[in-house]
This record gives structure tokens, sequence and C-alpha cells, in this order.
């Protein structure tokens, strides 16, 4: 099957070696220097934190304007893909930068980025860029196999540091509809706006768990006024959590 018409099928498709491992590595020595402490009024950014109140990063909502290492990341062979399988012009819309603290990172809860991101027609899709080795044991991102079908599905408040909510009916989706995934520095992940993923917590004593999460859009795609009144809601109730 094309990768395209796996992308079409599963709402993702995970592409090997393809970022330049010298940009990838720049910008990880630049994740791992921010220091939480000279960013705690800067409301882009978002942290766990440990019982004895010390802050972790978890999120870094436009990254790229901080340090602008970030932007070597959106490259035209991303975009390139992202116009192929959309089968249309498409252009670089936000970036950010996630985290998991080793033992300290919570989980990523069950959602469909369109919750957040509100297009209609759908044509939007995350590239997701790890920075660093992904697996079970530090918190992998997982995937609910041909979910981006089903346009967006219920949300309800979440907990969560940096995702307002979480998908309401995440127990009845089938076992084998779960795919999880295993990254490399240099992999990439090409995710549809409304394919539901998560990840757990890291579990790792000493592995941070640093990606980069960059949207395109097709140019196609607008903004949905019905799913915008929603995300307003649930984005007022969240930030007051931080
Ligand atoms: O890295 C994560 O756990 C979250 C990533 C994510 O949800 C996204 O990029 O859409």
């Amino acid at each position: 099957m094309s990768k395209i018409d796996l992308f079409k099928k599963n709402g993702f498709i995970v592409l090997r070696n393809i970022i330049d491992k010298k940009i990838i590595n720049e910008c990880l020595k630049t994740a791992k220097k921010i220091n939480p402490k000279n960013f705690t009024k800067n409301k882009y950014v978002i942290f766990d934190e440990a019982k004895n109140k010390k802050k972790y990063l978890k999120y870094f909502q436009h990254i790229e304007i901080f340090f602008p290492e970030f932007y070597k990341l959106q490259n035209q062979k991303i975009l390139e893909i992202s116009k192929n399988l959309f089968n249309q012009n498409t252009y670089f819309c936000s970036m950010g930068l996630h985290n998991k603290a080793p033992s300290q990172g919570t989980s990523t809860p069950f959602h469909q980025d369109n919750f957040f991101n509100r297009k209609k027609p759908p044509f939007e899709l995350t590239a997701y860029i790890p920075l660093e080795k992904q697996d079970k044991t530090n918190g992998s991102i997982i995937y609910v196999k041909g979910s981006h079908k089903k346009g967006v599905l219920k949300h309800v408040p979440s907990n969560a540091k940096a995702f307002s909510a979480t998908l309401q009916d995440f127990k009845s989706v089938k076992k084998n509809k779960i795919y999880r995934t295993r990254l490399n520095k240099g992999d990439i992940i090409f995710h549809h706006t409304n394919v539901i993923h998560g990840a757990e917590k890291n579990n790792s004593k000493s592995k941070t768990r640093f990606a980069v999460s960059v949207s395109i859009v097709g140019i196609k795609s607008k903004i949905d006024n019905k799913l915008n009144k929603i995300y307003q809601k649930f984005l007022k109730s969240n930030r007051k959590l931080s």
C-alpha cells in the first residue's frame, strides 16, 4: 500500500530517517538547557509540578519564536509530503515543544487535535518529530487506527497540563485498533488532525522525552465556527489549572 493510502486508511504514517540529525541535536541541546525558572510567567509555557512544587517543562508553545533554531525543522520536504497527503498546497501553521521529564512527565490524554485546531474541511496534520528515542519506557505516542474518519468526537474537560480536553469515550476503542509507536531520532509521524492519539507518562528515571509538533494546514481548510465555540469554553476552564 502506498504511504498516501496508508495515511488515508489509518490517519497517520511513520517515516524513518527523514529529519537531519544535526538539526535535531541542535534543538535537543537547546531544549535540555531550558530552565523552567526563567519561564514561569510565560503564558506559552506549561509545567508539570512535583509534590515538592518543583516545576518540569511539559509544553512550550511557539518555541521557534524564543529559540529560532527550531525553525530549521520546518523544511521543504515536510511541506511536500503534506501537500501530497492532502492533494493541495499546504502551509506551516504553528509549532510546539513537548516534554515528559524523567519520572515526572505526565501522560497525554487521548484526544483529536481538531478539537483544538477547529478545521473544516479537516485538511490539517501534525508532523511529529521526536528529538530523542521514544518508546514504552518514556511515554510513546499511541494512535487509534482509522479514527480520523469519525469526525470530531465529544471531548470533556481534562486536568492534564497543556491539554484542556480529552476524549469522552476512550473505553469503546477496540484493542486491535491501537498502534504504539517506537521512534528514533530522524523519524517523523504525519498524523491527521482528526486521528485519536495520546501517550503514557514517563516511567523512566533518567530519560527525558522531547518532541516537536509542527502543524501544517491545507489551503482549502477554514476555521469551523461550531468547533471554535466549544473550544473557547474548554480553554477558559483549563488555563485556571496551570
Ligand atoms: O508528545 C505528546 O505526548 C503529545 C503530542 C500530541 O498530542 C500532538 O502532537 O498532537
